[in-house]
């Protein structure tokens, strides 16, 4: 008689617990696919769209209650909370599981329980790692058919191997006879719960996004990072995209952006300057290995993409655009009279008419917007034009430089270089974006957003620090260099210094030929700022005053960061680094000696 292997021994205990009304163990096939899509329109959370204007993809609305993932209902379950630190919400795992356990208790009763094993990263690869989410949701298991490698595949890959168990439930039991939510959820009863030592995620409440499609933030960040710290590596919020100069050299590089930053825009951005050529190979989430020569190696661990609608555009990603034409789920954007879908930022000029993203008709006269602002699109990578065809090579690309950016008015300038991997850490751990696009004079509210890894770092913030630090500890690594960038500088009137978009091609070519050893910097007491002829800003309508605004190394600015700094470092308390305090007092010594040196 065969054995159980560890897949069935769960899903039998899960089947006991949630009590669903049928199994299907998801092959992964295209026809299962549409199978998902007519219960969706069936149950009327989804139409198909005009097959004209957008062949084979569909629009979805959710409960107006489950727009977006749910900091508040996110919980690291670490046995010790320091362990969760202070940038997670902790339950211990014996409270977490008293809790859940009652709700999960019947909870799929008159659905369907499917049975998802996927691979986050190519199947095979040495970097990926695989998981296996249950879940009564058809509209994840349509999305984790983009979203991820999934299927029969993926389960013969596992064998008799490991995988992440993530239980996935929407939280609404259907009584026989009782007619079903177009969206079933259960937003009052939510909970986005990891246990990071047991390596195991439970989800209860929600259908959308981040909180259900459990691969994504649940499994390649919050618990990834702290496979990664246990087996040194590193599991990033990052994009990844390869550049390619006018004489053929390639080079990698990831970036970490906090969200509404651009980093799909990045990734998939049209360079201004003639003969570069970038390429993408991931927009969120870049997971890397130390090779043998010592280098780190980064894959994209997901296989589509999952991003903001609004603000997407020919202007402003015609790449993200074109990949848009055919075979996508587009959750809560607004449908126009032809069928198709429209988003604030995609024309200039709104439709006159729209059906918005609750189902009600819209004209631009409409006090709210047409579209959610977290509305979504759900695509495959492989049908982004840009993709690099290396994008699924199981060994993942060598990565030769890092840049942390956050959306900053002011002090931070357009780049910045790390003198070494210690004061890029530093630099990472103090990204900060203005809590709203802040009006000019609004100056200082700011949220720390370290590595962009905020609300997805799977344990203490301070360890994870520590993490990246000892990286540098072992002498055969050969580190990527770290920079600091930032496209969000203003003027004294307020309005952005940088044109952004296609023109950051400008500031990848001087990190790239950084990278060769080719270009010059200036030493600063905050790091390398390029020479002004470092960069070039031909045929830019920028003035010499603007180009030395965007590069200038504001020394009162800084010195008045460095308490909040401070303060911000207090809240991890004895787990903090101390290199990085060290840091930290070393850039302020710097910069008194610089104003000092002005005086
Ligand atoms: C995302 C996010 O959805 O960062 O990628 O919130
Ligand atoms: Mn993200």
């Amino acid at each position: 008689m065969p054995q159980t292997t560890k897949v069935e021994t769960w899903v039998q205990k899960v089947k006991e617990l949630c009590q669903p009304e049928n199994i299907v163990i998801c092959s992964g096939t295209p026809e299962e696919y549409d199978q998902m899509w007519e219960l969706l329109i069936e149950s009327g959370a989804a139409r198909r769209l005009n097959n004209t204007k957008r062949p084979n993809s569909y629009i979805v609305r959710s409960d107006p209650d489950d727009v977006a993932r749910v900091e508040s209902r996110t919980f690291v379950c670490s046995h010790e909370e320091e362990d969760a630190g202070p940038n997670n919400n902790w339950m211990s795992p014996k409270d977490m599981k008293a809790t859940l356990t009652p709700l999960f208790s019947g909870c799929m009763r008159g659905r369907t329980m499917y049975v998802i094993p996927f691979s986050m990263g190519p199947i095979g690869s040495p970097i990926a790692h695989i998981g296996v989410q249950i879940t009564d949701s058809p509209y994840v298991v349509a999305s984790m058919h983009i979203m991820t490698r999934m299927g029969r595949a993926v389960l013969d890959a596992i064998g008799s191997g490991d995988f992440v168990p993530c239980l996935h439930s929407v939280g609404k039991p259907l009584c026989k006879g009782e007619a079903d939510a177009s969206w079933p959820c259960n937003p009052n009863q939510l909970y986005v719960a990891h246990f990071p030592e047991e390596r195991q995620i439970f989800s209860f409440g929600s259908g959308y996004g981040g909180n259900a499609l459990l691969g994504k933030k649940c499994f390649a960040l919050r618990i990834a990072s702290t496979m990664a710290r246990e087996g040194g590596w590193l599991a990033e919020h990052m994009l990844i995209l390869k550049i390619t100069n006018p004489e053929g050299i390639v080079r990698y590089i990831a970036g970490a952006f906090p969200s509404a930053c651009g980093k799909t825009n990045l990734a998939m951005l049209v360079p201004t300057i003639p003969n570069w050529q970038v390429e993408t190979v991931g927009d969120d989430i870049c997971w890397m290995q130390f090779g043998d020569d010592g280098r780190l190696y980064g894959i994209n661990p997901e296989a589509g993409f999952f991003g903001v609608a609004p603000g997407t555009s020919m202007q402003s990603n015609p790449n993200a655009m074109l990949t848009l034409r055919k075979n996508c789920i587009f959750t809560n954007v607004a449908e126009t009279d032809e069928g198709d879908v429209w988003w604030e930022g995609m024309t200039e000029k709104p439709p006159a008419h729209l059906i918005d993203w609750r189902g009600e008709d819209w004209t631009p006269d409409s006090a709210n917007t047409a579209a959610h602002p977290n509305a979504r699109f759900t695509v495959s990578a492989r049908q982004c034009p840009t993709m690099a065809e290396e994008w699924e090579d199981r060994s993942g690309v060598p990565i030769s430089a890092i840049l942390f950016g956050g959306r900053r008015a002011t002090v931070v300038p357009l780049v910045n270089e790390s003198a070494n991997w210690i004061q890029g850490v530093f630099f990472g751990s103090i990204v900060s974006s203005e809590k709203t696009a802040a009006a000019a004079g609004n100056i200082g509210k700011l949220r720390r957003d370290p590595m962009a890894m905020l609300p997805f770092c799977g344990y203490n913030m301070a360890d994870y620090w520590q993490h990246w630090i000892n990286l540098a500890k072992n002498a055969t690594t050969k580190l990527p260099s770290i920079y600091y960038v930032n496209w969000f500088r203003k003027d004294e009137n307020g309005d952005f210094l940088w044109p952004g978009f296609g023109e950051n091609s400008r500031v990848l070519k001087w990190i790239f030929d950084r990278c060769e050893g080719n270009a010059e910097v200036i030493k600063t007491p905050i790091g390398n700022v390029p020479s002004p002829d470092g960069i070039d800003f031909s045929g830019l309508k920028l003035s010499s005053s603007q180009i030395e605004h965007l590069l200038k190394v504001e020394i009162d600015g800084w010195l008045k960061e460095i308490p909040s700094i401070k303060a911000y470092y207090k809240e991890y308390h004895d787990r903090l680094p101390k290199e990085l305090s060290k840091e930290l007092e070393e850039l302020k010594s710097r910069l008194e000696d610089a104003k000092q040196s002005t005086l």
